[in-house]
């Protein structure tokens, strides 16, 4: 295969992904058709770029709007921080506590808008799904609480299933962030594990989007391999989400210390995986992504229609 073969075969995998652009949420199929923008909310003290910034809930809806106004398709509220340093698990309670009086405000306030809640436990998943969410963003995958499978099948809530190891302390480190020659498969089979789970649990298989948890268990380099071979990830079959947002590789790879200062790098790799086949991006800065996602899109639907004509007109 030629240089510009396999260019044009990765844009028309963008173009005409296995899952047909779309994503089962209850009742409503959410079009894959263009980027979808998921703007964080961090309703903890302690998030590693945000913390504290939204722990009050007036505060928190205030930055929603906000997010929904530059663009946001979805909003992703999390109670529970997963920083590298010493983030602290809280209880269910403390973490329903925190979560779902933003929940509700959220589906009352922004009917139009996707209400995502970020959470291993499925006590908390159960209690924001009855408030009204439509999400479940599990950073575990499904592996730290068992009923989770079962919860999100129940509601026929989409779900996320994001590739991490160990506990919510351990996941944002590197204590198990040792592979062998191939991260990416590694990640790719730990991850196919997890949605097979998920199907055995009754989740329906369109509404599934899969994660490979850029930053989690993974050095830099880890995550750059990863971001690079990011169609082995699509080839699971299902849309794919980037969380790159203000990364700790990205600090390293910029030299940009301040994590909220960090949104041209989270732009520059937000693009080359929209390139490699990612539908979904969970963002801090709303505006700057769904602006280069949009522009960047335009451009690869063009040249994947483009693409497709020569190899139409190729065939005999
Ligand atoms: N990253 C974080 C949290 N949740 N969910 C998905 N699906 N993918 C991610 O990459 C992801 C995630 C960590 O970022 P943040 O929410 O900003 O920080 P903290 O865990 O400190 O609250």
């Amino acid at each position: 295969m030629t240089k510009g073969e396999h260019i044009a075969s990765d844009v028309l995998s963008v173009q005409r992904p296995p899952h047909g652009g779309r994503w089962r949420v209850g009742d409503r199929e959410i079009a894959l058709d263009r980027p979808l923008v998921m703007g964080i909310l961090n309703v903890t003290p302690d998030s590693f770029s945000d913390g504290g910034r939204f722990f009050d809930a007036g505060a928190a809806l205030e930055q929603a709007r906000r997010m929904v106004d530059e663009g946001a398709d979805a909003i992703d509220v999390g109670g529970e921080s997963t920083r590298p340093q010493g983030a602290r698990p809280v209880d269910a309670a403390e973490e329903r506590r925190r979560v779902l009086p933003v929940v509700r405000e959220l589906r009352r306030r922004l009917p139009g808008t996707l209400v995502s809640v970020d959470t291993v436990k499925a006590d908390v998943a159960a209690a924001a799904l009855d408030e009204g969410a439509h999400v479940v963003n599990d950073v575990s995958g499904f592996r730290l609480d068992p009923r989770m499978g079962e919860i999100c099948a129940g509601a026929g809530a989409g779900v996320v299933l994001m590739h991490s190891r160990g506990t919510v302390s351990e996941m944002g480190t590197y204590a198990h962030a040792s592979y062998g020659d191939d991260v990416v498969g590694e990640v790719v089979a730990e991850l196919g594990d997890r949605v097979d789970a998920a199907l055995a649990a009754g989740v329906a298989a369109d509404a599934i989007v899969v994660d490979p948890g850029i930053g989690f268990g993974k050095r830099s380099e880890h995550s750059l391999r990863v971001l690079a071979e990011l169609s082995r990830v699509a080839a699971l079959g299902r849309p794919v989400l980037v969380g790159v947002s203000r990364k700790r590789f990205i600090g390293e790879l910029t030299g940009v210390s301040e994590a909220a200062e960090r949104v041209h790098g989270t732009t520059g790799a937000n693009v080359v995986a929209l390139t490699r086949g990612a539908r979904l991006f969970r963002v801090h800065d709303v505006r700057p992504a769904r602006e280069a996602l949009d522009v960047a899109w335009a451009i690869v639907r063009d040249g994947g229609a483009g693409a497709a004509a020569r190899e139409a007109e190729a065939k005999p």
